[in-house]
């Protein structure tokens, strides 16, 4: 390169520098910074949610913390998550407590059947729930985000119009949705999101049964042409840094992740609810052929009686633990019908 040449270069990476980091952020080198560690794509919903966060976190803090992010698996997958977090593999990391109930007993009642209408509504009781009753679950933890994804359905590649089709059908859903599926009479089997798109595939599951957004964000309706218009049960995430770490931030960072923590469940929500999840239907339905199954009155009635007992038998084996399952619920459908109303 002559000389020239790399004079002009270089002014013109300095000015893309200058015009792309307007933030006062990026004019000064971060003093924190802060790993995040996902294990699905940066496209899907959560990974939108990750990446507002960083963003968020830079700015308002005046480029002091700059977030480094690792979506889709590269630092920890979802079943290593929360104890890689512990073992500062990453600072923060977002799993799904859906996939392992047993070690987040208390917040797996927020994916128990409880009529939620959207993910916005599901998301903000989760967290005043987190916050009013600090589960045990999460010490050694500080939350900084906290949401779920809509109500599940059932999506499959062959029509499921009545218990009949269902009753012995390989379907695939989190922890959290294995019981809802063996009441309805499925064989269900339950993995992490990003090993679905090949089980469907190989044949080892007949489908899934989550929110419908993954339709298009994971492909699935390449494969999984109908969903069963029955919604069940939403799937819970919580991202989570190390206490240690977090006792360790200055006062004024702790402070802008604390306000973005309550921001969190209503700005994922929103974006899953009003453009994530219509997007995909309508792009599932014109490239796909997507066929949305009406349930019929008395079948739907059929199948809520089938998930009624859930709640009880819940409530029973939490407090088998001593856990205050009774409170958590009664205060989960205040919260689910004040919510709704807003
Ligand atoms: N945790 C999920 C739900 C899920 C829905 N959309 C996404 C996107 C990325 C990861 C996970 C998910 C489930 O397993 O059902």
């Amino acid at each position: 390169m002559n000389r020239r040449k790399s004079i002009s270069a270089l002014f013109v990476s300095l000015a893309a520098g200058l015009f792309g980091l307007a933030a006062p952020a990026a004019v000064h080198a971060a003093e924190i910074t802060l790993t995040y560690a996902f294990f699905a794509p940066a496209k899907t919903f959560p990974g939108r949610q990750m990446a507002h966060w960083a963003e968020q976190v830079n700015k308002r803090t005046n480029g002091k913390v700059a977030v480094q992010t690792f979506p889709a698996g590269t630092l920890l997958g979802a079943k290593e998550m929360y104890d890689g977090v512990s073992k500062g593999v990453a600072d923060i990391g977002l799993g799904s407590p859906s996939y392992d109930p047993g070690r987040f007993p208390l917040t797996s009642g927020v994916s128990l059947p409880m009529g939620f209408t959207n993910a916005t509504v599901a998301s903000r009781s989760l967290w005043e729930l987190t916050k009013e009753f600090n589960p045990k679950e999460y010490e050694g933890f500080k939350v900084i985000a906290m949401f779920t994804t809509e109500p599940g359905f059932i999506q499959t590649k062959t029509a499921v119009r009545n218990a009949g089709d269902l009753a012995g059908m390989k379907l695939r859903a989190a922890g959290t949705g294995v019981p809802v599926l063996k009441a309805l009479g499925a064989a269900p089997i339950g993995m992490p999101m990003p090993e679905v798109p090949q089980s469907v595939q190989t044949g080892v599951i007949n489908g899934t049964m989550t929110s419908r957004e993954v339709l298009q964000d994971f492909k699935l309706a390449e494969s999984l042409k109908f969903v069963t218009d029955y919604p069940t049960v939403v799937v819970t995430f919580a991202a989570v840094m190390d206490r240690k770490k977090w006792d360790k931030l200055p006062a004024d960072v702790q402070k802008v992740i604390e306000q973005l923590a309550a921001e969190m469940p209503v700005w994922t929500g929103q974006y899953h609810d009003k453009e994530n999840v219509g997007a995909a239907l309508a792009w599932a339905a014109k490239e796909h052929k997507l066929q949305i199954l009406p349930l019929a009155a008395d079948e739907r009635a059929r199948w809520d009686a089938k998930l009624k007992p859930m709640e009880d038998e819940w409530v029973k084996e939490m407090n088998g633990k001593g856990l205050p399952a009774a409170a958590y619920l009664k205060r989960l459908r205040e919260l689910r019908d004040q919510f709704a109303k807003q």
